[in-house]
């Protein structure tokens, strides 16, 4: 192996500042509010506070889905939370979310305001609102579940593990390479099977599952995260690729994946959505808001 780093462990670990690669200048071992600092509200019910990444779109193309099914109760805001710049310890946000991290969604429309953290339960808290998205029988809705809890619990090792160790670390050690490596094309694996047999992950419809896996699976595949499309031999996935193709034909997850996008192609970065028609507001050129 080409690393052999000659390091144990001390008896207690301290925190080194500047350790942490590209979120060095954010990560800290505590959690909390770090800065006052409040949200913007607007008029909607559902006030949503993210970002573009797979977590973040799994929302805006969840709440896009259920206003293309006509739940007009679904309307929302979306601020940009730039987890970059830290803007994820303010106490705004830390009140909505504990553990600092996009996506994070204020429910205003019942007597009291509800807040819902984590992406698997604000999509699971979104369906059941709506009634949408989500099989309605038990074995249905229980299979579906399934699929989500999974991703959330399999996501990490590709996010936090293969992604961060593949691309963003700042050497690259073979022995965490291969460890996670192996792991992805293992869930990938995994999803391939399951899409062999059925269209989505549910069964024949597509649901919450589909749409908590499709961002990361889907973004791997089809190399818009990590470039790594070639090295994990992503070509072979043939039923995940077709799935990651026809889910992204879907007009609502073309306007999903907009929002809250602040890198990339101009025309398709939609830093904050308050209404359908800040979708062709972007396309036009024009500034938000305007
Ligand atoms: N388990 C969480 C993970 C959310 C998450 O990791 N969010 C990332 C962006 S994708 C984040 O906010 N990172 C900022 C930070 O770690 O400080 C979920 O599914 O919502």
């Amino acid at each position: 192996m080409s690393d052999s780093p000659a390091w144990s462990p001390p008896a207690v670990w301290t925190w080194k500042p500047g350790n942490g690669g590209v979120l060095a200048n954010i990560n800290r071992p505590t959690a909390g509010a770090r800065v006052e600092a409040e949200l913007p509200v607007g008029k909607h019910p559902l006030q949503l506070y993210s970002l573009a990444t797979p977590n973040g779109m799994k929302v805006t193309i969840m709440l896009e889905e259920l206003l293309a099914l006509g739940h007009a109760g679904a309307e929302y805001d979306a601020y940009t939370i730039d987890i970059g710049q830290g803007e994820q310890f303010g106490s705004g946000f830390v009140a909505l979310n504990p553990n600092s991290k996009i996506p994070a969604l204020l429910d205003r429309s019942g007597p009291e305001p509800v807040r819902v953290f984590e992406s698997g339960a604000i999509l699971l808290y979104l369906a059941d609102k709506f009634g949408a998205l989500l099989p309605q029988d038990h074995a249905g809705r229980t299979e579906a579940l399934s699929w989500l809890f999974w991703q959330t619990g399999a996501g990490p090792f590709v996010g936090g593990g293969f992604g961060h160790f593949y691309k963003y670390a700042p050497i690259k050690i073979e022995y965490a390479i291969d460890r996670y490596t192996m792991e992805v094309k293992r869930q990938l694996d995994v999803l391939d099977r399951r899409l062999a047999r059925y269209a989505y992950l549910a069964g024949d419809d597509y649901s919450i599952a589909d749409i908590a896996c499709w961002p990361w699976y889907g973004g791997v595949v089809s190399n818009e995260v990590y470039d790594a499309a070639e090295f994990l031999d992503a070509q072979s996935y043939r039923h995940v690729l077709r799935w990651t193709a026809s889910i992204a034909e879907r007009e609502a997850v073309k306007r999903g994946r907009r929002v809250n996008r602040v890198s990339g192609d101009a025309d398709q970065q939609l830093r904050e959505r308050h209404a359908a028609s800040d979708f062709d507001r972007a396309h036009a050129g024009e500034p938000e808001g305007a």
